[in-house]
């Protein structure tokens, strides 16, 4: 989506600090870290939000959660000691940018409930 500024990201028209990529998804570096390691994946095509996904999109999800956060997880350190998967969705679950993204926190201890 031409507006869209994760959409520009996985397309490298504008700068992030890239830890990961492959034909399905990009993941990079939140501009606004919440934890010592706090990631952004996000697939290549636009889907805005968890709500928006379809029966086409249940193996982008599979691979993102199956494939690519456990291995990210690991080679960034937090897999042993624990790290948290979000994927805020709407005004009220706190999503700010309207592209599919799921935050992987760690390298400290997560409180519950969320703010
Ligand atoms: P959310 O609030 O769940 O929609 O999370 C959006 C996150 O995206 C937020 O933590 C800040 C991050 N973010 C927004 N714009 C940019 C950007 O241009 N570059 C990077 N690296 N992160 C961004």
């Amino acid at each position: 989506m031409s507006d869209c500024i994760f959409c520009k990201i996985a397309a490298k028209e504008i700068p992030s600090s890239l830890v990961y990529e492959d034909d399905v998804c990009v993941a990079f570096k939140d501009l606004e870290p919440q934890a010592p390691v706090h990631v952004l994946v996000i697939p290549k095509k636009h889907v805005e939000s968890v709500l928006a996904l379809t029966e086409n999109d249940k193996a982008l999800v599979s691979h993102i959660l199956v494939d690519v956060i456990p291995k990210l997880a690991k080679s960034l350190g937090v897999a042993e000691k624990g790290f948290r998967v979000v994927a805020n969705t709407g005004a009220e679950g706190g999503q700010s940018v309207k592209h599919l993204h799921f935050h992987l926190l760690g390298g400290r201890s997560m409180q519950w409930p969320p703010g």
